[in-house]
C-alpha cells in the first residue's frame, strides 16, 4: 500500500466548480464567492476546455485557494493537478484507474474516487483512494450517467464499510445536507446548489451551517 498523505483534508463542504453550471458567470468570480461562503474544498471540473486552458485556469484557482487556505482538487486530470500543485485529483470509474494514478502521483497528494456502490468503494479504497465521492445520493440533472440514485441507506452502508472519508454527491443542498452527514458521510459535495445559485456565497454558507448542525446531533 502506498504512503498516504499526512495532512487532513477538510471535506466538510466540497464545492465542485464546473463552468457549465455557473449561469455564464466567470470562473474566478464564482470561485471567490465559493471561498467567501466558507467551502472547505474546491474541485475544478472542466469537461470542455482544452488541456491548455484547463491548466491555465487551474493555476489561477490554485493561487486563490492557497491564499485563502481552501483545499483544491482537480477533476479527471492528474497531469494538470500535478503541474499546478493541487492538493489532489479526483477520478471517476472511467478515468485513469486509481491504482495507476497512485503509482505515479506524489505520496502527499490526495486521491478521490467516485463510486456508485459498495463494491466500487471497497476497490477504490484498496487502490489507494484518500477519500470517496459516493453518488449520486439523490436525483440530479447535473450528471446524466449516474444511474439510479443510491439513497441514504446505500450511502450509509458504504460509509460503515469504508475507513477513508466518504463525501456524498448528487442532488445535495442545504435542506438535505444534514441527512447525508447523518448517514455517515464526512462531508457533502455539491455542484448546482452552489455554483448555479443567484447568491453563491449565501448558498455555500447555508450548506456549511447544515453540515455543522448535523454534526452536533
Ligand atoms: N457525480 C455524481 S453526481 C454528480 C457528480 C459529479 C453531479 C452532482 O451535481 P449536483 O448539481 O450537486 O447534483
Ligand atoms: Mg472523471
Amino acid at each position: 500500500m502506498p504512503t498516504m498523505p499526512t495532512k487532513e483534508l477538510d471535506l466538510s463542504v466540497y464545492v465542485v466548480l464546473d463552468g457549465r453550471f455557473t449561469r455564464g458567470r466567470e470562473h474566478l468570480q464564482v470561485l471567490m464567492e465559493i471561498i467567501r461562503g466558507g467551502a472547505t474544498c474546491i474541485q475544478l471540473r472542466e469537461k470542455e476546455l482544452s488541456g491548455r486552458d484547463f491548466y491555465t485556469l487551474a493555476g489561477q484557482v490554485r493561487e486563490q485557494t492557497e491564499k485563502h487556505g481552501v483545499f483544491f482538487i482537480v477533476n479527471d486530470r492528474l497531469d494538470i493537478a500535478m503541474a499546478v500543485g493541487a492538493d489532489g485529483v479526483h477520478l471517476g470509474q472511467y478515468d485513469l484507474p486509481a491504482r495507476a494514478a497512485r503509482r505515479i502521483m506524489p505520496a502527499e497528494m490526495f486521491l478521490g474516487v467516485t463510486v456508485r456502490n459498495e463494491q466500487q468503494a471497497v476497490q477504490a479504497q484498496d487502490d489507494g483512494a484518500s477519500y470517496l465521492g459516493a453518488g449520486s445520493v439523490y436525483a440530479t440533472s447535473t450528471k446524466t450517467d449516474t444511474g439510479r440514485p443510491m439513497g441514504l441507506i446505500n450511502l450509509s452502508t458504504i460509509c460503515r464499510r469504508i475507513t477513508v472519508p466518504v463525501v456524498g454527491i448528487g442532488g445535495i443542498n442545504a435542506a438535505n445536507a444534514g441527512a447525508v452527514i447523518g448517514a455517515g458521510a464526512t462531508g457533502v459535495a455539491v455542484v448546482s446548489s452552489v455554483v448555479s445559485a443567484v447568491d453563491i456565497a449565501g448558498a455555500a454558507r447555508e450548506i456549511v451551517a447544515s453540515v455543522q448542525e448535523a454534526r452536533q446531533r
